[in-house]
This record gives C-alpha cells, sequence and structure tokens, in this order.
C-alpha cells in the first residue's frame, strides 16, 4: 500500500494492542499485527476489525511472532520497513511474574533488546515505542504531592518491573547511542472492558455481574489497601501515537493524577450494581497476596500534557461502570 504509513504492533491481540489498532486503523495506517500461536483461539478482542467490511485485508494484517523469535522480528524488519514500531507484547501480570521470572524477563528484556537491535541494523528509520510501566517506580518514596515524574527514582520490586526497567534503560541507550526515534510511555494502571480477567479491576466488575445474575456468592482478592492511578485504555492508545508524532524520542509519563484504593474501586462497583456493601461478598484469600507489593501508585503526567497535548479523559468511577456494565451484558446475554 502507498501513501499511507505503516505500524507494527506486538502484542495486537492484547486490550492496548486492540485500542491502538483501532486508533492507527482510523488514522489511515496499514496495521501490521503480531501476535502467537496459542492451542486455542485468542483474537476476541481484535476479531471485529479483522472481519469489518470497513478495513480491507491489505490495511490489517496479522502474523505470527514471539517475543523470543529474533528471526522474526528481522523479517518483518526487512519485509515492511514500517514507518512505526509499537512493542506491547509481555508477560504482563505481575503476580505471575514471581512464578515464572525467567520466561517474564527473557521475554520483556531480551524481546524489547532483539527488536531495538533489528531496528538499528534492518529499518533504522522506524520510530520505536516501548510499553514502560509505572511498576518500575515499585516502592520508590521519591514522588511529590502530584505523584511520580519521568525523573523519579526507580526501585522495581518485581521480575516484571525489573525487566521492564531493562527495557526501558536500552530504549534510551538505542536512542542515545545510535539516534533511533525511540520513546517509552511510561504508563500508569489502564483498564477497559477488554482487560484481562485475572487483573483486579476486572476481576472485580466480572463479579459484581455474576453476583447480580445470581451466578457467583463471593469473590476472593488479596491486598485491598493498594492504591493505583486507574485511566481508561482507550484514552492511553493516543499518548502513545503522540509519542511517535514528536520531532524526537522521549521518556513520557501518562497517568490520571488520582490515586484510589482497591477498596475504593469496590465500593464504587458495587454501589453502582445496586448490591449494597462489597464486604457482604469479599473474602480476603491469603494466597492472593504477592511477595513484593508496590504500595501507591500516583502519576504526574506534566509532560504529557504540554509537550503532547494529551488528556486522560475518564474518571476511575466512569471507568469502573463503564466495565460492570461491559460485563453485565456480557454475561447476562
Ligand atoms: P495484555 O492484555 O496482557 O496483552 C499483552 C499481549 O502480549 C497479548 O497480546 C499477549 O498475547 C502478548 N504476549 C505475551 N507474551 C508474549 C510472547 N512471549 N510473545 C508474543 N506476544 C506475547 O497487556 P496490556 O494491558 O494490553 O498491556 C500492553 C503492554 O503495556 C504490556 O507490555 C504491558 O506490560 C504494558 N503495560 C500495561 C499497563 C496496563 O495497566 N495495562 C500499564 C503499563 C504497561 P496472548 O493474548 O497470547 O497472551
Ligand atoms: O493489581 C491488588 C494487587 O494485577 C492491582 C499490569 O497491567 O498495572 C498492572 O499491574 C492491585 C495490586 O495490576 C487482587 O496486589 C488485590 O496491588 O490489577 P493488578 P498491577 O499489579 O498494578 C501495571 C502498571 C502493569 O504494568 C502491569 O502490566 O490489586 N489485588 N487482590 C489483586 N490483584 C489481582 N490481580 N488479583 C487479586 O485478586
Amino acid at each position: 500500500m502507498s501513501g499511507c504509513k505503516t505500524a507494527i504492533i506486538t502484542g495486537v491481540n492484547g486490550q492496548d494492542g486492540s485500542y491502538l489498532a483501532e486508533l492507527l486503523l482510523s488514522k489511515g495506517y496499514r496495521v501490521i499485527g503480531l501476535k502467537r500461536r496459542t492451542s486455542t483461539i485468542n483474537t476476541g478482542r481484535i476479531d471485529h476489525i479483522y472481519i469489518s467490511d470497513k478495513v480491507s485485508q491489505a490495511q490489517f494484517k496479522l502474523h505470527y511472532y514471539d517475543l523470543s523469535d529474533g528471526s522474526a522480528v528481522c523479517n518483518l524488519l526487512s519485509k515492511y520497513q514500517p514507518d512505526e514500531f509499537y512493542n506491547l507484547a509481555a508477560q504482563s501480570h505481575v503476580a505471575v511474574s514471581f512464578e515464572i521470572p525467567e520466561y517474564t524477563s527473557d521475554g520483556i528484556a531480551g524481546g524489547t533488546l532483539k527488536i531495538l537491535d533489528a531496528i538499528k541494523n534492518i529499518s533504522p528509520k522506524t520510530r520505536f515505542y516501548q510499553a514502560s510501566s509505572s511498576e518500575m517506580f515499585g516502592d520508590s518514596t521519591d514522588y511529590g504531592s502530584n505523584g511520580y515524574t519521568e525523573e523519579s527514582r526507580m526501585l522495581p520490586v518485581s521480575p516484571y518491573a525489573v525487566a521492564k526497567l531493562h527495557a526501558h534503560h536500552m530504549t534510551r541507550v538505542y536512542r542515545q547511542a545510535y539516534g533511533i526515534h525511540a520513546s517509552s510511555g511510561i504508563l500508569f494502571n489502564h483498564e477497559s472492558p477488554r482487560r484481562g480477567e485475572t487483573f483486579v479491576t476486572r476481576k472485580i466488575t466480572m463479579a459484581a455481574a455474576r453476583i447480580k445474575l445470581g451466578l457467583q456468592s463471593k469473590l476472593l482478592l488479596g491486598n485491598l489497601d493498594a492504591k493505583r492511578d486507574w485511566g481508561f485504555a482507550g484514552d492511553y492508545v493516543e499518548a502513545m501515537w503522540m509519542m511517535l508524532q514528536q520531532p524526537i524520542g522521549d521518556d513520557y509519563v501518562v497517568s490520571t493524577g488520582k490515586t484510589y484504593s482497591v477498596r475504593e474501586f469496590l465500593e464504587v462497583v458495587f454501589d453502582h450494581a445496586g448490591l449494597g456493601s462489597y464486604e457482604k461478598y469479599v473474602e480476603i484469600d491469603p494466597r492472593l497476596f504477592r511477595p513484593n507489593e508496590v504500595p501507591y501508585l500516583l502519576g504526574d503526567s506534566t509532560k504529557s500534557r504540554k509537550l503532547l497535548g494529551w488528556e486522560p479523559k475518564t474518571s476511575m468511577a466512569d471507568l469502573a461502570r463503564m466495565m460492570y456494565d461491559g460485563d453485565l451484558q456480557l454475561i447476562g446475554a
């Protein structure tokens, strides 16, 4: 396809990959989505794009890929010479990373390095986006009243976060050493009706919907006191794209600037569901506590707001209600 931009997205069938693919297609991009092979079909979040009459086969293509496969990246970069490359693939569950640290680390740290090095050698004009994470701040106390900034000290406390920090620094190294247009988005937690079902927000909204429909009576959870800066994934993919439209690559915090506990998220959902107090349904399961916990996350996205012109549009309460309503419809259908 000539005349339009081409973007490669790893993890295209994940939560963010699906929203980003929609955004880029709406802007006229050709999107090359990379997904790994699984024994059961895992394209539920992108099937609507794949079968849409409005999106041609040439505009949206899928290829198999794995973060461990450097030759696949080289082949795809040679074939497409993309304008932009968004690296969203990851074993993204923090608790799981304590059980499979080597796999998590190899994929995130090693996989990102493979991509950066392939861009340097094969397609150096390709602009690169790395999905960095607020988890990298860990339990660092280096934040002000508005939260962590791009300059705050990072003290990761999980294998996932250490691997993300490796990839984050490697992105900066390739930017500085080789002049690659490479950016890291330090994204704080972002959720949606497409959120994976084992993350706490979706676990809560699905359980509340099932309780409402009489299909479930209890919800087992871990630490209710952890605080997170929760935004909407649909808003956050816009910031990813904006980063790659800047004259040079850089690091950007993307967050709402408001933080709430898991307990507060529960209260909003159970109130919206008309179920009364969550305490009637929630039981604390010690198995769901992590060996290390990130107690508090609040992001200061002043730089993104000023330089990118980005703004979050969705409050935690609106997000919680959107997710519950989506689950009620899904489960009740
Ligand atoms: P997600 O829903 O878990 O999606 C991750 C994607 O990566 C999925 O498509 C998954 O495929 C794919 N993947 C996993 N391991 C892979 C491997 N070895 N090779 C190739 N693909 C692999 O995550 P998300 O919420 O969309 O997040 C997108 C990225 O942003 C991730 O890198 C995550 O770590 C990072 N991040 C997320 C948040 C957040 O709050 N959502 C915040 C900061 C950073 P399967 O479907 O086959 O598993
Ligand atoms: O946990 C607590 C848990 O798994 C949030 C990923 O997208 O955001 C995400 O990581 C909090 C933690 O997200 C349960 O202990 C209590 O304090 O939804 P989560 P996360 O660990 O913050 C960051 C930015 C990423 O980069 C990651 O990829 O909720 N919590 N009870 C629980 N968490 C889960 N999953 N399940 C529970 O039952």
